[in-house]
């Protein structure tokens, strides 16, 4: 039964292993040498990797491929200074004031420029940002506090309606521009993304999905409001290796939740985990809640993925 949050999940040094390409030897050496990873122990003594720590070592492994040298790699990542440029992660560090003020301010100017209705300076305002964040980071950091700003704005009515098209618009079809990137990597998985009936909120599903297409995933994108019986049509159509559901309203999953069970590997994000009863629905053997950020989240995907063969 995987039926859980696994934001919090520990992995084992093989499923680490398999996620980092780095042999348990070199993990087990890294830890005595540097001090890094640190595992934790099960009673048992075997060592067990927070899933964040994973991502770090991910982050270690791309620096040394790119000619980094390993106790410079890591200590870059414990301190959380870019794996593409020092200024882009320093960025991503939000206690940090000083690195998050230059976001925040670049994020205010692109939405000033669109509520303006001026295309061209959103565009260069976003281009600034996407000078110092990583392609990942930009999707992470940057798209969904536009999105989420732009209907604030609208919700407070701050812009009207023309406005909030506009940016809404100009917004999603950067999103989408991901799609045409092309990137599909060999022996990728498949995968199908959409929101169950009743859920209009597309936000969260296209940032998801424009991050996988950089990841280099075969997504496969149905849009918002898609009725289950069609779910189940596409699903059987596409053969996805994965299905991810998002969705604000806990009600939209918690009321699709048998049908939902009829797929092999579902995933469920957004904001609907936290108002989700989990424990007053069926036990499931094929749904999984996946929480945490982006680059989390899909580092959980993996795993499931890679337990799912
Ligand atoms: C834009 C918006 C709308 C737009 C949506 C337009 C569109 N095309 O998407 C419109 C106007 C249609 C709308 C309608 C409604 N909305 Co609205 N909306 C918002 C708003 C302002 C922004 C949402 C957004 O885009 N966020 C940005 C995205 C990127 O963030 P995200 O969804 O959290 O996604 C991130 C993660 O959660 C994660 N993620 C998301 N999905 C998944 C899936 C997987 C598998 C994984 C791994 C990760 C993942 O990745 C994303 C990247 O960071 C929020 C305000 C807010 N503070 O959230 C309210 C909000 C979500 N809306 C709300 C409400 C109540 C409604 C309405 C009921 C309002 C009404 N009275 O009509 C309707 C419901 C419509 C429906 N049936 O779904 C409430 C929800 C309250 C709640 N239940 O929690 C909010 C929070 C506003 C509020 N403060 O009350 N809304």
């Amino acid at each position: 039964m995987i039926n859980m949050v696994i934001s919090d999940a520990l992995l084992d040094i093989d499923q680490v292993n398999q996620l980092t390409g780095l042999s348990q030897a070199t993990l087990r050496n890294w830890e005595k040498r540097y001090g890094f990873p640190k595992p934790q122990r099960s009673e048992g003594g075997h060592r067990l990797y927070h899933v964040e720590e994973v991502q770090k070592i991910r982050e270690v492994v791309s620096l040394c491929k790119n000619g980094i040298k390993i106790l410079e790699a890591i200590e870059r990542v414990l301190k959380g200074t870019s794996p593409v440029s020092d200024t882009a992660v320093a960025i991503s560090q939000p206690t940090s004031p000083v690195f998050v003020e230059p976001l925040n301010e670049g994020i205010s100017q692109v939405l000033k420029a669109l509520y303006k209705y001026d295309m061209d300076l959103a565009e260069q305002y976003l281009s600034r940002l996407g000078m110092r964040l990583s392609e990942t980071d930009l999707l992470e950091m940057v798209y969904p506090k536009l999105l989420m700003k732009v209907g604030e704005d609208w919700e407070n009515s701050r812009i009207n309606i023309a406005q909030e098209h506009f940016s809404w618009n100009f917004l999603r079809t950067r999103l989408l521009n991901y799609f045409k990137s092309n990137r599909v990597g060999v022996n990728q998985p498949k995968v199908l993304l959409t929101t169950p009936p009743g859920e209009l909120h597309e936000g969260g599903l296209i940032v998801l999905a424009a991050y996988l297409m950089l990841k280099g995933w075969q997504v496969y994108y149905l849009g918002v409001n898609l009725p289950m019986d069609d779910l189940l049509h596409a699903y059987e159509g596409i053969e996805p290796d994965i299905v991810c559901l998002s969705a604000i309203e806990s009600e939209n999953i918690e009321k699709n939740w048998n049908e939902l069970e009829k797929m092999k590997c579902v995933v469920v994000g957004g904001p609907c985990l936290a108002e989700l009863r989990v424990q007053e629905l069926p036990e499931s053997k094929h749904i999984s809640l996946v929480g945490g950020n982006l680059h989390s989240a899909v580092a959980q995907m993996e795993l499931l993925l890679h337990s799912a063969t």
